[in-house]
């Protein structure tokens, strides 16, 4: 399907096709085998500017949008979200500064941030606190000028390899949701530190680690928002990067399709390649249909963003919902049409298969997604009747 994209989207496009080609599919399965941290990869991907693409020139980016981030994000994720996760994540800490930051922690954080000299991480999982993410436990206490952080979060995605640190906490455990309040914090302040690497079912590459906060003392002046603000920051920040997920699961879905196809094209039984049963075909069909599907509903609430929409949680959550559950279909049945050849690890797409579940899990369970569908439809149908 042609999206029309600018010269300069087709230009960010095969920049980062160029880099996942050349520089990451090759060492994917040792990446994942190995579970590194994708160091040099990295560097080469800040050295190309891709991490900035969506934060403002002003502040050292390309200056372009949501939908650039995710072009940049499905093609490094059709060679290997483990990796293509790192960028993703540094941009779900990027966010909030963008989105709430005073204009001097703009000027603090953001250059590094697009430049990708530092990373981002942002902690908001706890042990009791995770679709349920108002049930944060870590509490930040007033001390003077300061507050204290202390607490613990679970499954942090570039925990331990961020510089930057975006933490929910609780200012006001009283207050439920209204008394939760964000803070940065910086990788080298005393009191965090952080747990051992986590073993993962997928993306393997990527470091996913617990982030713990002992009497972390941070300046006010590093709290993002207002005091009380901190779920409202969760919320947007969730509402823009989940499409992030969702560039990620259509780049694993057309990565495994592509496997998939090359491989019916070769594979001979019965005297034929199997790409010329119609059984395959038909299978070949639907995945093409669906990731297309998916991918139109990504780039379509990606352009709804960043042409100025004022609500656009529905519409994130449909795009992230549909795209993850097609990456874990599409994958599941790019191992089918390869058989015995798909489940072995010689080939990509067992890690793709494997890859896929955690798009349908982070950053809002797709059942967490289906009730803000739900609730908003239903929202939207009250206010209508009002009328
Ligand atoms: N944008 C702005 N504000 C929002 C919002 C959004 N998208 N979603 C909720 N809010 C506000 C609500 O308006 C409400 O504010 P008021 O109290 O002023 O009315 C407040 O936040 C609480 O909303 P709600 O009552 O709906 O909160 P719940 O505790 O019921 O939680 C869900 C709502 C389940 C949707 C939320 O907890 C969620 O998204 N969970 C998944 C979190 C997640 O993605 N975790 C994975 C982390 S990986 S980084």
């Amino acid at each position: 399907m042609d999206y029309f994209l600018t010269e300069e989207q087709e230009m960010i496009r095969d920049l980062a096709r160029r880099i996942a080609e050349e520089r990451i599919k090759p060492q994917a399965a040792e990446l994942d085998e190995s579970e590194t941290f994708p160091k040099e990869i990295m560097q080469t991907i800040a050295e190309s500017d891709l991490f900035g693409v969506y934060i403002d020139e002003e502040h050292g980016g390309l200056g372009m949008g949501v939908f650039e981030k995710c072009l940049v994000i499905e093609e490094l994720s059709k060679a290997c979200t483990g990796v293509s996760v790192t960028l993703a994540a540094s941009g779900l800490a990027t966010y909030p500064i963008v989105l709430f930051g005073t204009e001097k922690q703009k000027e603090q954080y953001l250059p590094d941030l697009a430049s990708g000299e530092k990373l981002g991480a942002f902690a908001l999982t706890e042990a009791e606190a995770g679709s349920d993410a108002a049930n944060i436990k870590t509490t930040a206490v007033e001390d003077g000028e300061d507050y204290i952080i202390n607490g613990t979060k679970q499954w942090i995605t570039n925990g331990g390899e961020a510089d930057v640190y975006v933490v929910i906490t609780m200012t006001d455990p009283n207050k439920g949701v209204r008394g939760a309040t964000a803070f940065i914090v910086d990788h080298d302040n005393p009191g965090i530190h952080f747990g051992k690497k986590e073993k993962k079912m997928g993306i393997r590459a990527s470091a996913t680690r617990e982030v713990i906060f002992e009497d972390c003392r941070v300046s006010r002046h590093q709290m993002l928002g207002r005091k009380g603000m901190g779920f409202v920051v969760t919320m947007k920040t969730l509402d823009i990067t989940r499409l992030g997920v969702g560039a990620q699961a259509v780049g694993i879905a057309q990565g495994a399709l592509n496997e998939a196809l090359a491989f019916a094209r070769e594979r001979v039984q019965f005297g034929k390649t199997i790409s010329s049963f119609q059984a395959v075909q038909h299978m070949l069909a639907d995945m093409a249909t669906q990731t297309e599907a998916a991918r139109s509903l990504v780039y379509n609430a990606a352009k709804m963003i960043d042409g100025g929409a004022k609500d656009y949680s529905k519409e994130s959550a449909m795009a992230k919902l549909f795209a993850s559950d097609t990456a874990m279909k599409v994958a599941t049945d790019a191992v089918q049409v390869m058989g015995g050849s798909g489940y072995m690890r010689d080939y990509p797409v067992e890690k793709m298969m494997r890859d896929a579940k955690i798009t349908q899990i982070y950053e809002g369970t797709n059942q967490i997604l289906r009730n803000v569908i739900g609730l908003d439809l239903v929202k939207d149908s009250r206010k209508k009747t009002k009328r």
